[in-house]
């Protein structure tokens, strides 16, 4: 059962909006019609004019159980009482080791270690200074080479930018890592167009990393990081049998395999971990955002047990990785994460996630033939929908389609450029499904 909805509180709407300078946002056009939120319960925002909101982003991919969940606030407040902060180096929380034995429960076996952070970049940054020392322990130092992959986004910190392909997050940014390579996207449209799941073409694009190996030596390579499902470059599922693929072949090289599921981590694919959709055992697993329900910040890294003992050797009293935050596993992510998965096991919101996908993809189906729409791609409940650009203007029409969604429409998404990309929480309803599907078509008429 859903919590009861409290009606949201009033909120004093700011007059100056010149100081807060917001990230990965349109600042200009932003304050000319601000979108400004003041609550959200289950499936819907409020916004600061008392507007209801249905919310087909999960906030921002990290709302799984809906909004407003007293059980995750209330642990949260509790936890924030009894102890506010406590060291994470040297020192610890009970809730912390608990948190992490029931995440690594989660993921496939043998994933057993996780490092907290508390950002989905900083998880890919962990996870590549974990792979980089893990070699050296292991006499292996010339493995310094990261691969990443076109259109991938690892967030922003230098390494992740580095390993990211989205050319807009890189070019303002200098140089970045040395030594970084990347595969190609899995994308090809004339092949691909209009599928659900995974595509039955692209396998062979894993191959790019024979070619890789080929180029630098594998023995200068140390990991390769992907997302199973590219989220943010506007939702390119894997082709059927490519994970698989590239798993062969870093294997077979010695290569580490990190799967970056900050976006397909806690069921947004219908499972725990994407790599339990897949069958593919990566070596590292980041996450973020569901692990709180977006509730409090947290990130981590999931490590093969393999690869964390071979960091438990030397004399006891020294630090085994010198890596780490003033936030990892903070008391209150700690709360919110542990009140979190309590809610996806007692309601089964992965499998509720699982059995909802045909449905799902049927209905976002239903928009193919609506004006400029050029692709859609579903997988899990997840779903991208590319619109045609306008004419030398691209992005401009996926910008007016989220502001008409938001102001004309009641209705928040994604945009990545012109693609629209549609990501419920896992809560949402069939009814709610329909609802979002009428109100994109509405928004994807206006924009035409
Ligand atoms: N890895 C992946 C796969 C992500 O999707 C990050 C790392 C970085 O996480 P943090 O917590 O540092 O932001 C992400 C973040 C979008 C969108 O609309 C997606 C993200 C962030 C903002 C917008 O697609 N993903």
């Amino acid at each position: 059962m859903l919590d009861k909805s409290p009606n949201p509180a009033a909120v004093n709407v700011p007059n100056d909006l010149a100081a807060h300078w917001m990230p990965f946002t349109a600042n200009r056009a932003f304050k000319k019609a601000p979108r400004l939120l003041a609550g959200a319960k289950d499936m819907y925002y409020f916004t600061v004019d008392g507007r209801k909101i249905i919310d087909a982003a999960a906030g921002m991919w990290c709302c799984n159980a809906g909004h407003g969940r007293s059980q995750i606030a209330a642990a949260i407040a509790r936890q924030a009482e009894t102890l506010d902060y406590a060291p994470p180096f040297q020192f610890g929380i009970p809730q912390a080791f608990e948190l992490a034995s029931r995440i690594a429960d989660l993921a496939p076996a043998g994933l057993d270690h996780v490092f907290f952070c508390n950002s989905g970049s900083e998880a890919a940054d962990t996870a590549l200074k974990i792979a980089l020392a893990y070699h050296q322990i292991q006499g292996q130092g010339t493995r310094t080479r990261l691969i990443g992959r076109e259109r991938g986004y690892h967030g922003v910190g230098f390494g992740g930018t580095s390993v990211g392909g989205i050319v807009n997050n890189r070019k303002m940014f200098g140089t970045l890592l040395a030594g970084v390579d990347h595969l190609p996207a899995t994308y090809d449209r004339d092949k691909q167009a209009f599928t659900k799941g995974e595509p039955e073409y692209g396998a062979h694009f894993a191959d790019e990393m024979e070619r890789l190996v080929n180029l630098h030596g594998a023995s200068t390579i140390a990991a390769v990081i992907v997302e199973p499902m590219a989220g943010s470059t506007g939702v390119l599922p894997a082709p059927k049998g490519y994970l698989k693929r590239l798993r062969e072949i870093t294997q077979k090289h010695g290569i580490l395999l990190i799967f970056d599921e900050v976006i397909t981590g806690f069921g947004r694919l219908g499972f725990a971990f994407a790599a339990e959709r897949y069958g593919v055992l990566p070596d590292m697993i980041t996450f973020a955002k569901g692990v709180t329900n977006g509730a409090a910040p947290m990130g981590g890294v999931i490590v093969r047990d393999t690869i964390h003992d071979a960091f438990m050797s030397g004399p006891d009293h020294v630090v085994e990785l010198t890596h780490g935050y003033t936030y990892s596993a903070h008391p209150l992510a700690c709360a919110a994460g542990l009140a979190t998965l309590d809610i996806y096991r007692d309601e089964k919101l992965f499998e509720r996630a699982n059995k909802l996908e045909p449905k799902f993809a049927d209905a976002v189906m239903s928009l193919k033939g609506e004006p400029n729409v050029v692709d859609i791609r579903t997988v899990g409940l997840t779903a991208g929908i590319d619109l045609a650009p306008r004419p030398e203007q691209p992005g401009k029409r996926g910008f007016d389609s989220l502001n008409s969604a938001f102001h004309d429409n009641d209705l928040m998404l994604r945009i990545a450029g012109d693609t629209l990309a549609l990501t419920p929480p896992l809560i949402v309803s069939e009814d709610q499904i329909g609802e979002i599907i009428e109100k994109l078509a509405k928004v994807i008429r206006a924009v035409a």
